[in-house]
């Protein structure tokens, strides 16, 4: 806490130097404990200049994720009540899955600087190297087992607004769980769940969203396919912001859902790029083919073939034939 309050100080007077004595003043801690905190954040990786009769002033900020960084004002009235927030993790969501089974409040949130196994669907790899944004929100939603696929889209539509309100980046989601930018992908979102006969226990959201990682992190055949935003907007992007406006859109579509899942896929719409385009979808065994019509009302692609029929498909992976409207 005093820690933090030192940080918070140093912070204010940007580039003025503060003394050990005003710093002690101010925080209500002896000399001797200041210099101490001020190690402390050094080995966190903050560059502090220290001059004799002058003081100490920030030099260099760390791109690391600090829980109250992320907390200041955050605001949300469920999504990020609680944080738990790891150097490492296996994965995000079997880490949340698992507290969500000890009982984990609603909205808390699981955050990792990297994963040594991130997952996608279908038991493929998420490349997880440091630099990037992972985490994972636990939800109880009492709904109906058929709404909980709407939960998948509800996360793209908040990543998809909170990428568009700080970065100048043309991003679009792709039916289901992808988000783009300039037709690669810059975040995926994976939902699991824990369900009793018709009733949901739990839901987790993993969001992974490409932030800062260099492109030679990730393995050489995806890196054709797949982007960053610091890339696409041409600069660096503070995480931390950019976390806490996920997780206030987050915050703010979940009661939507909660409340009405057609304003939630009426956003989804605004979003998309899949719909009006020419498209295959293979899932299940099968690979469609024909115009991505509109989503239904439980999420589904409605697909309408060259004969005229239309298919409602719940989960697959879809490719952009031709025609692909420019965002
Ligand atoms: C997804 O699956 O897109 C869901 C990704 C969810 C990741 C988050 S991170 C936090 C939480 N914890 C986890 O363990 N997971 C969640 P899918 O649609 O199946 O796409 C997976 C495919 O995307 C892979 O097979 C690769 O082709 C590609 N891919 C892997 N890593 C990527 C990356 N960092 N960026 C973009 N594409 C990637």
């Amino acid at each position: 806490m005093y820690k933090e309050k030192i940080l918070n100080l140093l912070r204010s007077s940007h580039t003025a130097f503060l003394s050990g004595e005003e710093l002690a003043r101010k925080t209500g801690v002896s000399r001797t404990m200041v210099w101490k905190h001020i190690k402390s954040l050094e080995r966190d990786g903050f560059g502090i200049e220290a001059m004799p009769s002058q003081g100490y002033r920030i030099t260099f900020e760390p791109d690391v994720l600090r829980q109250n960084d992320i907390k200041q004002g955050l605001k949300t009235k469920v999504v990020g009540k609680e944080i738990h927030l790891f150097p490492e993790a296996a994965s995000t969501n079997t880490l949340a899955m698992e507290m969500a089974t000890q009982g984990a409040a609603e909205g808390a949130v699981v955050i990792a600087e990297l994963q040594t196994s991130g997952r996608g669907r279908l038991g493929r790899k998420w490349i997880s190297p440091k630099g990037n944004l992972y985490l994972s929100v636990i939800l109880r939603p009492d709904i109906p087992m058929h709404k909980a696929p709407i939960i998948t889209l509800m996360g793209a539509v908040a990543v998809t607004s909170a990428i568009r309100d700080l970065c100048n980046v043309p991003v679009a989601i792709k039916w289901p769980n992808d988000v783009l930018v300039a037709s690669r992908k810059v975040s995926g979102l994976l939902t699991e769940m824990s369900a009793e006969q018709d009733r949901i226990r739990h839901l987790v959201l993993g969001i992974g969203v490409n932030v800062n990682m260099e492109q030679n992190s990730l393995p050489p055949d995806l890196r054709p396919l797949v982007t960053t935003l610091a890339a696409e907007a041409g600069t660096k992007i503070n995480r931390t912001e950019l976390l806490r406006q996920i997780l206030r859109q987050l915050d703010c579509w979940y009661k939507t859902f909660l409340n009405n899942t057609a304003d939630v896929l009426r956003e989804w719409e605004k979003l998309n790029m899949t719909i009006g385009n020419r498209i295959t979808v293979s899932g299940a065994g099968e690979t469609l083919e024909g115009l991505a019509q509109a989503i239904d009302e439980e999420g589904r692609l409605v697909i309408m073939r060259d004969d005229g029929a239309t298919r409602h498909v719940a989960a697959g992976d879809v490719t952009i034939l031709k025609g692909a409207r420019v965002m």
